[in-house]
């Protein structure tokens, strides 16, 4: 990780209850959006700051973003070597965060999926949550325009997790939310292993277990107008693989348990 960001001539109040947010936008090859969406943002939510985890897109967003920090105290970019993955992205991004003192972070899409507009009512669910995620399958949430096989693969994938996770969250494959700094140390960031999308299953799953309080609040997601998705049939591999993977070691360690007990009698993680 190359890992120089524009600094930082803070102005921000940050959000009432909630504190210094910053707002972590992860991109690759998304030039035609990155400029409306930092708009978008910065508009709805003035008081938040924005850090732009670029991983060396070949068609210049990183150029486009340097460009906004420049013009705006409130913008950051962290330039990444290479193409990495949205887990990798993020958690650079959390890093980035954590060493300058954010009290919490948002993680959100580069291509208008996740409305900034929604932002305010997220941190404001966040005065009261340590994890707060934006759902697409929870009353009062809508998805537009979004292609039957994403649709089917999103209900699918969520289900499945849901079942072999035994996890009380609606869209845990979401990836429009917000973690306070203070929730994600109690989580072993170091333990990650997801590079794509099952990043988000994998970060829902830790909280859970890390016990921690989890919210969550309806969305409108919308398909991107612009550029191109960079789900791939690898990043879908990887989530089954990785999901399944989690299961088998959960009840496995149900069983252990069940046979053997812990030596103090309470029930914890292995
Ligand atoms: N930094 C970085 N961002 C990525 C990477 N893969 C995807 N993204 C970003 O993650 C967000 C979600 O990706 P997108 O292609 O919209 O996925 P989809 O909404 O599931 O089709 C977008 O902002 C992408 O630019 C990656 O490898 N590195
Ligand atoms: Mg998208």
């Amino acid at each position: 990780m190359v890992g120089e960001a524009t600094d930082t001539r803070t102005r921000t109040t940050g959000h009432p209850g909630v504190g210094r947010v910053l707002v972590v936008i992860p991109t690759y090859n998304e030039a035609d959006n990155v400029s409306t969406i930092v708009g978008r943002v910065r508009r709805a939510a003035p008081g938040v700051e924005i850090l732009v985890a670029d991983d060396n897109s070949p068609d210049g967003t990183g150029v486009v973003a340097d460009a906004l920090a420049r013009a705006d105290g409130q913008v950051h970019v962290l330039h990444r070597e290479g193409k990495q993955g949205l887990g990798a992205a993020y958690l650079a991004g959390f890093a980035w965060a954590a060493e300058r003192g954010y009290d919490a972070v948002v993680e959100m899409d580069a291509d208008g999926s996740h409305a900034p507009e929604d932002l305010p009512r997220l941190l404001d669910a966040a005065r009261d949550a340590d994890v707060v995620i934006g759902s697409r399958w929870t009353r009062g949430a809508r998805v537009v325009n979004w292609p039957l096989r994403r649709l089917l693969l999103s209900r699918c994938g969520n289900l499945y997790a849901r079942l072999a996770l035994g996890m009380p969250v609606s869209d845990a494959t979401g990836g429009y939310r917000v973690y306070r700094l203070s929730a994600l140390a109690e989580i072993d960031l170091g333990s990650v292993c997801s590079q794509g999308y099952s990043f988000q299953v994998e970060l829902s799953r830790l909280a859970h277990r890390a016990g921690v309080r989890i919210v969550e609040v309806p969305i409108t997601f919308a398909e991107r107008e612009r550029g191109d998705s960079k789900m791939s049939p690898l990043i879908v591999v990887e989530a089954l693989w990785r999901i399944t993977g989690w299961a088998v070691q959960d009840r496995r360690v149900a069983v252990r348990r069940s046979l053997h007990g812990t030596p103090d009698g309470q029930v914890r993680w292995p």
